[in-house]
């Protein structure tokens, strides 16, 4: 049995439990991370030696970073509507994936980390700034693509484009601290996602 560690709170987290879900997996889940058991246990340090969550175990397989169990999930599965193997349709998938992984972490850490929670060091007023900013530009590219396509990030059909961009289009749409101008598509995508019971279950459920 395929087995999650990781708190069902953490961001990397949520996302590999909405594709557990799409997938219809059993799996078994264990709390680990901040206020649960701690990752510099070296026990999980020897499953994950850089002590963070989300963790998949496979049999003997210990497989880390969230964007590549989502990868190794769908492939596992044969999920190919979700993870297309056409090289040129697969690129579109891979390229928002690793869109939101470079390109949304310091917007992350500036307006929400800094500008939403106030925690150090990202609430420096001008790194809350800058990742507002950016934030918000970053989601103007999103508005941008999905208006000239969709009515999912990789066109026609949800993929796993859609997982982390959903996230952090959920964590816009949620964030009181941001000023936010008018994206039609982009809401209208957000509204799509939710939709989804598995998105409702863990990424729109009241966490932020
Ligand atoms: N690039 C990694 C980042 C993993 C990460 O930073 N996870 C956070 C939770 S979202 C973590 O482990 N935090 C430490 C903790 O919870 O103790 C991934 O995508 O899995």
């Amino acid at each position: 049995m395929l087995k999650l560690l990781g708190r069902k709170n953490a961001f990397n987290v949520r996302k590999v439990l909405w594709l557990l879900d799409e997938l219809g997996l059993d799996f078994e889940q264990e709390d680990w991370g901040r206020d649960f058991r701690p990752t510099a246990d070296p026990a999980f340090l020897a499953l994950n030696p850089l002590g963070t969550v989300p963790v998949l175990l496979d049999g003997d397989a210990a497989i880390r970073e969230s964007h590549v169990i989502l990868r190794y999930l769908a492939s596992r599965e044969a999920a190919w509507r979700l993870y297309p193997q056409a090289l040129v349709a697969r690129a579109e998938v891979e390229a928002w994936m690793d869109w939101v992984a470079y390109e949304m972490s310091l917007p992350m850490r500036g307006a929400y980390l800094g500008g939403e929670l106030g925690l150090v060091p990202w609430k420096e007023a001008s790194f809350v700034q800058l990742g507002r900013s950016e934030y918000a530009k970053r989601m103007g590219i999103l508005d941008t693509a999905l208006a000239a396509g969709g009515p999912y990030l990789a066109g026609e059909a949800f993929t796993l484009a859609d997982i982390p961009a959903g996230f952090v289009v959920h964590r816009w749409f949620s964030m009181a601290s941001v000023e936010r101008p008018a994206m039609p598509a982009l809401e209208a995508y957000y509204e799509r996602l939710s939709a989804r019971p598995a998105f409702l279950r863990h990424i729109r459920n009241g966490l932020m």
